[in-house]
């Protein structure tokens, strides 16, 4: 099960040829850029490569009308002057000869990814494009775009392919305002799409662009907008919105396609976003969408105009797509007032139509919707100033980290009767114990098996702390011993920063320090309210982990943002006998924690579990979670709960903020 990765020559072979300084920007080399990066850097040899094909005209009028597509049709045929003159009726766009012809590889393109990703010859792909796609609308050309690729493409999923639910992710810095009115008022697909915004003041300039345009009639919140109202956005903003808004609201629709368009221009260094996240962010943002649709992801290029920043963002999310560790997200700083303000209004427009916003906060007392208002009736003059003199500052930035693949992906230690799974690595350590464990020995230790078990257990994780082992599966006859064993001075010479998530109850933490060497995060039906503190989080759920609502909220809403901000060099995830956790849900925590500590994330389960050593070794293997079925609605209280528990844990985690009063 492979990656796509669609891209022709051909469609480098348009440009602007006349004068047109909102155009300039929208130029060949974006697209062979591109692809040299991921050809240089070896991605393209990885990937299964596959021929773009034109749209028919049967697949362009499913997002397009009639008289639209004839008009297309004639550019071919046009001279310069008419080109022009054609030109003028749309806005921000510009045509050429060959544009035509580009413009149905374009659509195509996206089309034989969804065919591929459909009929399971890949996993998931990307289509390198251009023209861009997403701001076209029904009879009309905007924004570079000509044909709308992924609104065609999803629209082609349903037909051809019978999906019942496509979700579209639209992280361009652009609101895809072609998208949005093609399917308004339809629920079956799900349209999210942040944008620079600035009340109104940026570019495509729609009132329909604000959080408020939830979708209409039978689409009421199938709509989701995320508007950027300052410019310098920064990897943490990003992450907050997909951890608080686009998540939750995700996996609550569950998908059975999910298409991107992947637009660059919200990278540090382009012109048009202005914004300051790095490319890396697009391997977390892209890992995070891939468990959902049990991993079938289309990414469709849309716009990225800095020719450095572009290159490196597509091949963050290519490798991201093939499955490569994860860069650490190192050095995330609060989320900024801005951009609380626009979740703050975003989840409050929303939570009429998702449970899992349902706890939200109201909007804040000053709404962002009153300053559009106010500021479209100010004087121009400051603002235009303070943008310009902001584009004049050079953005420098570190080029993304290698992301090496240890030579074991998975490691396990198993006792004698359980068969390793496929692709697993039986983990063999000298019979010697750990240096750091000989003293104990020589204290006369009672249990010596227990010592033995730790030994190992200390060997595998110096082992993926040198990346010789991606994750490790580790089952013991008894996993408090172990978990106590390992945990209790766990040497900080051999890890300095321990996520370590315990699913079901435990008996006796007392060992567990609170120095910051490890993260707590415990899900179960314990209520150990007397007993939180930073880094010792437990969260109690009625039903403890047999509720996949409730878990799938604690695990988007508090463990996800706390592990981002936390950033483990290790994750230990420890599964406790008789959690009552369901399979999918498992798996899909275990994906999700898979984008932390490069991968490094060992497992622990009771010898007596042995039933769930197959789906577990497969999440480890990053092979895609299956959906999660049948998700109630959450429990009232524990969804107050949960809410109260972010709440005051948010003075010592920024990450968890949700709303913007009483930050600066
Ligand atoms: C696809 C895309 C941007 C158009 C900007 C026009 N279009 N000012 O990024
Ligand atoms: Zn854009």
């Amino acid at each position: 099960m492979g990656t796509a990765l669609i891209y022709d020559e051909e469609m480098t072979k348009y440009k602007l040829l006349w004068v047109d300084p909102a155009c300039k920007i929208e130029v060949p080399e974006r697209l062979t850029v591109s692809y040299e990066a991921l050809v240089r850097s070896g991605l393209s040899d990885r990937c299964v490569s596959i021929p773009p094909r034109e749209a028919t005209d049967a697949e362009i009028l499913l997002a397009h009308s009639e008289e639209y597509l004839e008009a297309v049709k004639k550019t071919p045929y046009m001279t310069l002057e008419d080109l022009k003159e054609f030109t003028l009726q749309y806005g921000d766009v510009y045509f050429h000869p060959n544009i035509y012809h580009c413009a149905k590889l374009a659509a195509g393109s996206a089309l034989q990814l969804v065919d591929s990703v459909m009929t399971g010859k890949v996993r998931n792909g990307i289509a390198l494009v251009r023209p861009p796609g997403h701001h076209s609308m029904r009879s009309a050309a905007n924004g570079f775009c000509v044909f709308n690729n992924v609104a065609i493409a999803a629209q082609y999923a349903k037909q051809k392919h019978g999906v019942k639910r496509v979700l579209i992710v639209d992280w361009d810095i652009h609101h895809g305002q072609g998208v949005q009115y093609c399917f308004e008022d339809d629920p079956s697909v799900l349209y999210y799409s942040w944008h620079r915004y600035e009340h109104q003041k940026f570019w495509p300039n729609l009132r329909e662009s604000d959080y408020d345009s939830v979708g209409k009639g039978n689409g009421a919140g199938f709509n989701v907008n995320v508007p950027w109202n300052k410019v310098g956005m920064e990897n943490s903003d990003y992450l907050s919105i997909f951890c608080h808004v686009l998540l939750p609201v995700a996996y609550e629709f569950c998908p059975d396609l999910v298409l991107v368009c992947a637009g660059f221009d919200s990278a540090i260094g382009d012109p048009e976003g202005e914004m300051c996240a790095t490319p890396d962010i697009f391997a977390h943002l892209t890992h995070l969408l891939m468990n959902l649709a049990g991993g079938k992801l289309c990414a469709v290029l849309e716009g990225g105009y800095n020719l450095t920043s572009l290159p490196q963002s597509v091949c963050q999310t290519v490798q991201t797509l093939l499955g490569d560790p994860l860069p650490q997200p190192a050095g995330l700083r609060s989320p900024c007032k801005s951009a609380l303000e626009s979740l703050q209004c975003v989840r409050s427009a929303h939570r009429r139509y998702w449970s899992f916003l349902k706890h939200a906060a109201n909007q804040p007392s000053t709404d962002i919707s009153t300053k559009r208002i106010k500021l479209a009736n100010e004087e121009e003059g400051k603002t235009e100033m303070a943008v310009e003199e902001r584009a004049a500052e050079i953005k420098e930035w570190p080029e993304p980290p290698e992301r090496p693949s240890p030579p074991v992906r998975c490691a396990s230690l198993l006792p004698e009767d359980v068969a390793c799974p496929d692709g697993l690595k039986l983990f063999s350590s000298s019979k010697d114990l750990h240096p750091l464990l000989a003293s104990k020995l020589q204290n006369g230790a009672d249990d010596q098996d227990a010592l033995i078990t730790v030994s190992r257990l200390y060997a595998m994780i110096e082992k993926m702390l040198t990346n010789e082992i991606g994750s490790g599966l580790v089952l013991i006859s008894d996993i408090s011993a172990a978990m106590m064993g390992a945990l209790q001075d766990l040497p900080s010479d051999l890890v300095d920063r321990v996520l370590v998530v315990c699913v079901g109850k435990e008996k006796d933490l007392n060992y567990l320090t609170t120095d910051g060497k490890m993260l707590f995060v415990q899900i179960s039906d314990e209520d150990k309210e007397k007993e939180k503190n930073k880094y010792f989080i437990p969260v109690s759920l009625k039903k403890g982990c047999s509720d996949t609502a409730g878990f799938i909220q604690a695990v988007l809403g508090l463990l996800l943002p706390l592990a981002y901000e936390y950033d483990p060099t290790l994750v230990l995830l420890v599964r406790t006998p008789g959690s009552g956790v369901d399979d999918s849900m498992w798996q899909q925590l275990i994906g999700l924690l898979l984008g932390f500590a490069k991968g490094h994330t060992l497992v622990l389960m009771q010898t007596n579990e042995k039933v769930h050593v197959g789906p577990t070794a497969s999440a480890l293997l990053g092979r895609p979670a299956p959906p999660l079925l049948e998700l109630q609605t959450l429990d009232q209280e524990d969804g107050e709960a949960l809410e109260r528990l972010r709440e005051r844990l948010q003075t010592d985690w920024k990450m968890l903020q949700t709303t913007s009063e009483g930050t600066e």
